[in-house]
């Protein structure tokens, strides 16, 4: 028998109340000796004493039975709604492992259920983890918008289109007297082909939805005492970052995470750049660089009472770049492609902000089309394109259809259609207990 699984779903620590969350075929059983409660109506909570197998109380709360099929899992679900303190939950979860066939869930374990008795795809079961981790306002749109199958639609859509042209050939396969005929052929290769490109076209998309996953990269980089540091603080709202008059304050790379009208941006003050034969501050220089070529965006922060050295933005994609002038509260401000403005005083803060909220919408704010949110979508969408491009070779119809089969078997791999137990063990893992 498949063991019965159970686990807090809500966090650790004190708080009103605490929810348990069993799932199998045994979850009923639980409820039956830990409360008073013999028959239950579905969905609907009863307030009732939840006790220990030897009948002692351990709290008062309710109880919620959810039948299979319909429940989060699939399988039968009870859920224990008690108060969120540590004795009680210990207790809760002690009784619970003393019960025979039942054992604590794994990270995922609940939702990978879920996916199991098909209550979600993979693609949907990932925006559900992608929606607990959400820490602003977008990225929270997008992983409801994929878990509630918006990816799951596009990819499956994209499969059945397969499966369709599959069949097609497949029937001339089956009958080797019939010659497939030119005007059948050009079709499929034409349907083949608007797939292929429409598979293109959605990878390279800018990495917009894995940028809004994963958060807009901006690197700040400056000569030695330019202000970057100060700039940091400023954007930051704190103080993270040592600031001195000494140039080559800053070494190692510090990075902080902000919201930018509702997108996650991680801002990372670096070293100044120079030439130096100090170790510790050229290896600060050399990660400085490193930096700056891998972020989505740059601020090239100049002092305005020091000539400046165009070597330092080498290398970096000028579309990258906002340049901006700090000190401005020493000096006039003047006409011309910088931002100007004071890291000490605040002044013109808004308008660098401004700036940077542009850059950020333009690069990752949701379109109409679904974005591709990870990696694991985007080489196995690579592989699909690759058994696509293959099939549009001229060549016999069984190495065709071979091709499009295993088309079908990647674009299978996102959604979990075609189910591969290593892969779920690596997604779930990521997981947080009780989900
Ligand atoms: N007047 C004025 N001084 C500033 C401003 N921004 C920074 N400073 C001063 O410039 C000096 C260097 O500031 P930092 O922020 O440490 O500069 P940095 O670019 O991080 O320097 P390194 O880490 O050494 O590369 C400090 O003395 C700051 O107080 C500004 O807007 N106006
Ligand atoms: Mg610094």
């Amino acid at each position: 028998m498949k063991a019965t699984i159970f686990s807090p779903a809500t966090a650790q620590g004190k708080a009103g109340v605490a929810i348990v969350r069993i799932s199998g075929p045994l979850a009923v059983e639980a409820m039956k000796k830990m409360t008073t409660v013999k028959k239950i109506v579905p969905r609907q909570a009863v307030f009732c004493s939840i006790r220990t197998l030897t009948g002692t109380v351990i709290d008062n709360g309710l109880v919620l039975y959810f039948p299979s099929p319909n429940s989060f899992t699939g399988e039968d679900v009870v859920e224990f709604q008690i108060h969120g303190g540590k004795a009680i939950m210990s207790s809760v979860l002690n009784t619970l492992s003393s019960l025979e066939n039942f054992r604590p869930a794994e990270r995922g374990e609940f939702t990978r259920r879920a996916v199991e008795n098909s209550k979600m795809d993979l693609t949907a079961a990932e925006g559900l983890a992608d929606l607990v981790d959400a820490e602003t306002e977008q990225q929270r749109k997008q992983a409801l918008r994929q878990m509630n199958g918006a990816l799951a639609k596009l990819y499956e859509g994209w499969h059945d289109c397969l499966l369709k042209h599959l069949a097609w050939i497949e029937a001339y396969i089956d009958f080797p007297e019939e010659e497939i005929p030119e005007s059948v052929s050009q079709e499929i290769n034409q349907k083949i082909f608007n797939l292929s490109s429409e598979i293109t076209a959605h990878l390279n998309d800018g990495h917009r939805g894995e940028k809004l996953r994963d958060g807009f990269q901006i690197a700040i980089i400056g000569a030695p005492n330019a202000g970057k540091s100060s700039l940091m603080n400023r954007l930051a709202q704190r103080d993270v970052a040592i600031v001195s008059s000494t140039a080559g304050t800053t070494r190692d790379v510090i990075e902080v995470r902000l919201d930018i009208n509702g997108y996650p941006v991680i801002v990372a003050d670096t070293a100044g750049l120079r030439n130096t034969n100090e170790e510790i501050e050229a290896e600060g220089v050399r990660r400085a660089k490193a930096k700056a070529s891998q972020a989505d965006l740059v601020l090239w922060v100049k002092d305005a009472l020091v000539n400046q050295d165009v070597s330092e933005i080498e290398g970096i994609d000028p579309q990258k770049i906002i340049s901006v002038m700090n000190k401005v509260d020493k000096t006039l401000p003047q006409k011309d492609n910088n931002v100007w403005i004071s890291a000490k005083t605040g002044e013109g803060i808004e308008v660098l902000l401004a700036k940077m909220a542009d850059f950020v919408e333009n690069q990752m704010s949701l379109r109409e089309e679904p974005s591709l949110t990870r990696l694991r979508h985007r080489k196995a969408l690579e592989e699909c394109l690759q058994y696509l491009h293959s099939a549009l070779e001229i060549k016999e119809i069984e190495l065709t259809a071979e091709d499009l089969r295993m088309a079908m078997r990647s674009l299978g791999k996102i959604t979990g259609q075609v189910q591969v137990e290593e892969l779920l063990d690596v997604i779930f893992k990521d997981f947080c207990i009780g989900k």
